[in-house]
């Protein structure tokens, strides 16, 4: 199967999960059983699962071959290159592809010029007025390619200008950024582009990030700390006519080889069709090719099977040709079946998880309320029926036992409630560590402390102290979460002593990942920016606190995330005592009611009973729907477990079951 095919069929599946999502969460509101924790956690899920994105960058120095890889893989349908590609420097800032379906087809350019100031790209797109707007039209190839060469944009500027954009000038002729005969440099006109484009993978979620080659990615954070981390696949690109070069080696040790693992990176040798030769064999072309990726792999110092010699240009005229000989002697389809193994699998495994986790606990928790009620209805009703041939006295002895009862359990309830005030000082302590609130105080702080260092020491030092307290704040966030988890321990337990009420322990949590996240920031810092820093000029500290800005955001989005985790998860442990204590005095209420009721003669022993067994048929029925759409949700997950997602029906089952 291609690539897209795949991943259309793990879009379908990925559209069961929403779909079976959505019709629990009616279900659940039809039947009365919501409430607001399950409301809002299925409603993130199906959130979460919608907006899934995954990342696939290419990196390479430039002239590789990066956007016409882009172009024959992704692009071939429209039937010519839709990014530029061309000899010499092409894309000349980082191009992210994408697809949000409230925006129209356009282009969006952050111009060069605010790379002046510290505003991370990150942040600059939290304000759209600072883009530039190309709309795209998407029916004519000519008219895409036109708007699509802003991404080839140059300008020229003073070599003080380039120098202040964070552009290295070169003194010779020949480096990237010279100064030409008129005493002037050319650099990128943008910044970053981010082309929205309603083509069906991008629709499906798939986000390109092509890179322009040469230093660009050392100097712009959000590309070195964000995009390529976060990548779920990064291919790099080297081509057969120039080998593994210098600064070939540099990018992938930088900037492959230390962030991504052996998962999601792919190496790709890239040009093979200047290898053919009319006048020799397949089979000498083949021991050639095979000779070059061994060099190649050699050099990286990774297996040769794990470099793939295709020919992106040749690719992409073969699907444009529909000339099966060519696309198969281009070796494409080979690189595409490893980029969707890698892909496809890693984000089946990850919806999984997450749906399995959500979707298991809600249905737990229900499936624990309804056998609840199932077993207070079946008490009720043997209370009720040993009644039966019974004289008023005894009615009496019974209301009054009842009675006792509530009372007993609404002054226990005390407790409960002085429990609900410790568990909210203990909240609001662990979200003066863990809020984004202290760490935006923090930033601040940091900032100033930067812009007023006249030593690269005093830089280290600021940022040294700014992970120093935000991993002192996760290390306190972790010892609040532990006493509460703690404290609630034992509200289970006693809930279960003193009032029968049985629950499962309460679920754990852990703020590990975060700590990872922030670990990698750090020793980024500490590899990198302490060195860059040593020397300090103007140019240095403006770089330095660029990267901060970023350090900044991104530390912003993993306190955010943790902060959302936690309150998902102090809602977890709380709901169910609160559900589990609500229910218990409905069910005494519902029971002193009706003896009361019968002993004021104005209900028969008999009706009362007969309610009660109509009552519990229904709750057996409940009972019954609610297994169903579990197993039914369970079928799905197991769909995309086998078989990846070649089953491309939408699931109804947990409807009609339901
Ligand atoms: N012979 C041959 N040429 C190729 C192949 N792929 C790309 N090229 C050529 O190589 C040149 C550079 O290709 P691009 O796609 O622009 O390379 P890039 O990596 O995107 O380069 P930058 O955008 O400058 O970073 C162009 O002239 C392409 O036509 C290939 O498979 N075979
Ligand atoms: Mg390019």
């Amino acid at each position: 199967m291609s690539l897209a095919q795949q991943f259309s069929a793990y879009s379908q599946w990925r559209l069961a999960i929403i779909a079976a999502t959505v019709r629990f969460r009616q279900w659940l509101i039809e039947q009365d059983l919501s409430d607001a924790q399950a409301e809002l956690r299925l409603s993130r899920l199906e959130a979460r699962i919608r907006e899934d994105k995954l990342n696939v960058a290419f990196v390479a120095e430039f002239s590789r071959g990066k956007s016409e890889l882009i172009n024959s893989i992704f692009f071939a349908a429209y039937g010519s290159r839709v990014l530029p590609s061309s000899a010499g420097r092409t894309t000349m800032c980082p191009t992210e592809l994408l697809y949000v379906a409230d925006k129209p087809p356009v282009i969006e350019l952050l111009s060069i010029q605010t790379r002046g100031g510290n505003t991370s790209v990150s942040e600059y797109k939290q304000s759209p007025d600072a883009w530039q707007r190309i709309p795209l039209d998407v029916h004519s190839a000519k008219a895409m390619q036109d708007a699509l060469r802003q991404v080839s944009e140059v300008i020229r500027v003073s070599p003080e200008e380039a120098a202040s954009l964070g552009f290295t000038v070169d003194e010779t002729q020949v480096g990237a950024f010279h100064v030409d005969e008129a005493g002037q440099v050319e650099i990128p006109r943008w910044r970053h582009a981010v082309i929205n484009f309603p083509h069906p993978l991008l629709e499906q979620g798939l986000v390109i990030l092509d890179t322009p080659g040469l230093n660009a990615i050392g100097t712009e954070p959000e590309l070195t700390l964000s995009l390529l981390p976060n990548a779920h696949a990064v291919l790099f690109i080297l081509a057969a006519d120039t080998g593994v070069t210098q600064s070939d080696l540099l990018v992938w040790r930088e900037h492959i080889a230390r962030n991504h693992g052996k998962r999601g990176r792919l190496v790709v040798l890239n040009k093979i069709d200047g290898l053919w030769d009319d006048l020799k064999s397949e089979a000498e072309i083949d021991a050639e090719i095979v000779r070059q990726t061994k060099t190649c792999a050699d050099i990286l110092g990774i297996p040769s099977a794990q470099i793939f010699p295709v020919s992106a240009q040749k690719g992409l005229v073969a699907k444009i040709n529909q000339d099966a000989g060519l696309l198969g002697k281009s070796r494409l389809p080979e690189l595409e079946a490893a980029l969707s193994d890698e892909l496809i699998p890693a984000k089946h495994d990850i919806v999984r998880d997450d749906t399995q986790c959500e979707f298991g606990e809600i249905h737990h928790h229900i499936r624990e309320l309804l056998e609840v009620r199932h077993s207070n209805l079946n008490d009720q009703i043997a209370e009720l029926s040993d009644l039966r041939g019974k004289n008023r006295n005894v009615v009496e002895y019974m209301m009054g036992k009842i009675r006792v009862e509530k009372e007993e359990f609404d002054a226990g309830l005390q407790h409960y409630y002085a429990v609900r005030s410790v568990f909210s000082t203990l909240t609001n302590k662990l979200f003066a560590h863990l809020g984004v609130r202290p760490l935006r105080q923090l930033t601040e702080k940091t900032r100033q402390t930067m812009l007023d260092a006249n030593f690269s020491r005093q830089i280290s030092r600021a940022i040294h102290g700014f992970f120093q307290e935000v991993k002192t704040n996760l290390k306190k966030s972790g010892d609040e979460v532990r006493e509460i988890r703690v404290m609630m321990d034992s509200v289970y337990k006693r809930l279960q002593v003193e009032h029968g009420l049985k629950l499962a322990n309460p679920v754990d949590f852990s703020l590990v990942i975060y700590e990872r996240e922030i670990h990698r920031l750090e020793t980024w810092c500490d590899t990198h920016l302490n060195t860059a820093v040593q020397f300090m000029t103007h140019e240095k500290k403006n770089i330095a606190q660029k990267f901060f800005e970023e350090i900044a955001v991104q530390s912003q989005k993993i306190f955010g995330r943790a902060n959302w985790d936690v309150e998902s998860w102090l809602k977890i442990i709380m709901g169910p005592v609160e559900t589990r204590v609500r229910e218990h005095q409905l069910h005494l209420k519902r029971r002193l009611d009706s003896i009361e009721r019968i002993h004021e003669a104005a209900d028969t022993l008999e009706e009362r009973i007969q309610e009660l067994v109509s009552m519990k048929g229904d709750l057996q029925q409940q009972i019954t729907s609610l297994d169903a759409i579990a197993r039914a949700m369970q079928a799905l997950m197991r769909r995309g477990e086998k078989r990846g997602a070649d089953d491309s029906r939408p699931d109804d089952t947990v409807a009609q079951r339901a």
